[in-house]
């Protein structure tokens, strides 16, 4: 890890699952239980609000009862102590990240704990229901919708993101199948700047032949010794 200044780490659900959040993708998980078509997509909120409205609020619910694990905390160490430049990129929209210690979290896929009013457009933290329409505080509308990025819609601050990785020494994806874009094409950005790509994944991801080097085992192990591994070698 010698000579890295700028580091880009992209996250997703593999990193919460040891915390006890379905991923989407695994025996059981969350895109098991629903088709994709109804709840993450805007067609599918269109055609039934209710039940799109239902699956986040149960999502929201489900964050109260679990607690961040190892790996998001050593993610919040290598954020406090690492010299050089750190941009923690996330695909989820839990808030273990922060919980577990992190102060600057790109959640490009949006928030369980945010709303958006799909009257007037404004974002704003939310974390109880909507189920029951709540008014949206800025315009009084009863039309405020999670503040997720679904399907066909544009992901949260991808010009950060790609000018960030444009001049990333090292890229690390943790616990994400690199099967949705534009996030799952960000190795690629970071191979063509010449940068060092690291995947840590429970099992070889999607998108694993792009990477120079894999490790696979549990986040909650893998995360915090490469973080350490980070440290030794910077300090
Ligand atoms: C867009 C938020 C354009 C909501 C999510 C054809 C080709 C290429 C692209 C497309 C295409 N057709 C359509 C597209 C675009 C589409 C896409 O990529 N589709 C895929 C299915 C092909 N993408 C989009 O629509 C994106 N927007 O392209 O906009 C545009 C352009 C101009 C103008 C307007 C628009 C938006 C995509 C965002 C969708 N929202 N989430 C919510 O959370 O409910 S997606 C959701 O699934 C996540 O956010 C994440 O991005 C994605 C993948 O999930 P993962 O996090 O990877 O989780 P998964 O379960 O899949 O995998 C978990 C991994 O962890 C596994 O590998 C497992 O082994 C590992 N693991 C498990 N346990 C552990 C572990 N690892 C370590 N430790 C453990 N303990």
């Amino acid at each position: 890890m010698a000579g890295i200044e700028r580091i880009v780490i992209l996250t997703g659900a593999g990193i919460s699952a040891e915390s006890g959040i379905d991923t989407f993708r695994s025996a059981g998980g969350l895109w098991e239980q629903h088709r994709v078509e109804d709840v993450a997509t805007p067609e599918g909120f269109a055609r039934n609000p209710d039940l799109v409205l239902g699956f986040y609020d149960m999502r929201r619910e489900a964050l109260a009862k679990v607690e961040p694990n190892p790996a998001h905390r050593a993610l919040a160490r290598l954020e406090a102590e690492f010299p050089g430049e750190l941009l923690l990129v996330t695909q989820n929209v839990d808030d273990l990240h922060e919980r577990g210690g992190s102060k600057q979290v790109l959640h490009m896929h949006g928030e369980l704990k945010s709303a958006l009013c799909s009257s007037c457009g404004v974002r704003m933290p939310h974390d109880g229901p909507m189920l029951d329409r709540p008014k949206c505080p800025t315009c009084a509308m009863p039309s405020l919708r999670p503040d997720v990025v679904w399907f066909g819609e544009m992901p949260y601050q991808m010009e950060r993101i790609y000018k960030a990785l444009a001049v990333s020494d090292l890229f690390v994806s943790i616990g994400t199948s690199g099967a949705v874009y534009p996030a799952a094409g960000f190795v690629q950005e970071a191979r063509a700047a010449g940068a060092e790509t690291l995947e840590l994944n429970l099992e070889p991801s999607e998108g694993s032949h792009f990477f120079a080097e894999s490790r696979h085992g549990p986040a909650g192990e893998l995360v915090p010794q490469w973080a350490e591994e980070v440290l030794q070698t910077r300090l």
